[in-house]
């Protein structure tokens, strides 16, 4: 095939960036199981498609797909100590991936680009509950300054393809994220996949359970597959350029300690729970509130905290050996 000729007849092409990650498998799953439509054909990626951070091999991996609407997720992603521990690379790979995935989208004419931001990149210093006006109004939390400069960055990009050349290129906030597929190393990912994978160990070497910092920070938290569900809405409805958060109210926040607890539960966990203090707490809390969202799609079911922990964890003890750790 020359370069440029698609395959496939579907009127739409949405090209994930990506797609092998936790968000990526599940909008991969929700397609799947109906969500998807007749004339729409999805292109899940992975950085063995392309590595984005390199502007030719972006442009080279938009010439073969030639997509009509692109999920942006594709990004260097981390937890709070791998954050603290690389600023730097989080700036530069994720502004590198960012104004190459945009740009190749707005020179293929792309109609409808949905990149990610996240609730960690508002302001530390804040009132609360935060909201979508708020993301430039003062400096991000210190553990993760290169991660949020960069994400918030897409917020002006976006702004400035509209302006300039009345693109649609749109974001999306989600709040912490867990479920299947998730990134389960215990250094370098997220709290929840953490504390599995360490309760997983705990149960089967009959140690004690370390959950790092007070417990005290408090955290929404959103199931993969409800974000996924959320995601395919806004490709179909959703029509700002503003971006939108997407996260579970804030009345369903919960605190470290609450959510280990869920684990230890959902895990059946008999052994000793201690807190390290000596780690690191990380931004005490970020709680947003999701009426944007509400006023968009007040019905919306988010699945209960409790049960997406236990489909969570019975995952990834079903599938030890393949998950990433
Ligand atoms: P993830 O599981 O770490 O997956 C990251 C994805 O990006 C993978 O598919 C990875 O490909 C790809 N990728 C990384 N570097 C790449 C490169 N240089 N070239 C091409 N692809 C590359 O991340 P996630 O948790 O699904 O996050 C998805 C999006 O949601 C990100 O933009 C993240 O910032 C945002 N977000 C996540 C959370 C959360 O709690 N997880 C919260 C808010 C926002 P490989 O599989 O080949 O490495
Ligand atoms: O998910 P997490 O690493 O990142 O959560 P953030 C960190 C909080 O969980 C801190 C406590 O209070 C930690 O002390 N914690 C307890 C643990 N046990 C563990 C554990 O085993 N692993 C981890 N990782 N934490 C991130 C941002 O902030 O939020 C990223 O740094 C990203 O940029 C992500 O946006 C969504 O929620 O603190």
């Amino acid at each position: 095939m020359a370069d440029g000729e698609r395959k496939g007849t579907k009127n739409k092409r949405i090209l994930v960036t990506g797609g092998s990650g936790l968000v990526g498998r599940a909008i991969e799953q929700v397609v799947k199981e109906g969500e998807g439509q007749a004339d729409e054909e999805w292109i899940f990626l992975s950085s063995k498609d392309a590595d984005l951070t390199n502007a030719a091999e972006t442009r080279a991996l938009f010439n073969r797909h030639q997509p009509t609407h692109v999920i942006h997720l594709a990004a260097m992603v981390g937890g709070l100590f791998r954050n603290m521990k690389y600023n730097l690379d989080f700036w530069r790979k994720n502004v590198h991936i960012n104004d190459n995935v945009l740009h190749s989208a707005h020179e293929l004419g792309v109609t409808k680009v949905i990149s990610c931001l996240s609730t960690c990149i508002f302001p530390d210093k804040t009132t609360y509950p935060i909201d979508e006006t708020m993301i430039h109004s003062g400096p991000p939390h210190s553990s993760n300054f290169g991660y949020s400069y960069a994400k918030r960055m897409i917020d002006i990009q976006n702004r400035a393809y509209f302006e300039q050349h009345n693109r649609m290129f749109t974001a999306v906030i989600p709040t912490n994220v867990f479920g299947m597929y998730d990134n389960f190393n215990i250094e370098d990912g997220h709290v929840l996949p953490g504390l599995i994978h360490k309760t997983y160990l705990a149960q089967r070497n009959g140690t004690s359970l370390v959950v790092w910092g007070s417990g005290k920070p408090r955290r929404q938290f959103i199931y993969s597959l409800d974000l996924a569900r959320l995601f395919i809405w806004v490709l179909r409805e959703y029509k700002e350029i503003e971006p939108i958060i997407l996260s579970v109210g804030e009345e369903d926040e919960v605190s470290i300690k609450e959510a280990a607890e869920s684990i230890v539960a959902a895990m059946g966990f008999k052994g000793e729970v201690i807190f390290d203090t000596s780690k690191s707490d990380g931004q005490f809390k970020k709680t947003a509130s999701n009426s944007k969202l509400r006023k968009y799609l007040p019905d919306f079911k988010f699945t209960p905290f409790s049960q997406a922990v236990k489909e969570t964890c019975d995952w990834f003890a079903a599938n030890y050996d393949l998950a990433r750790k």
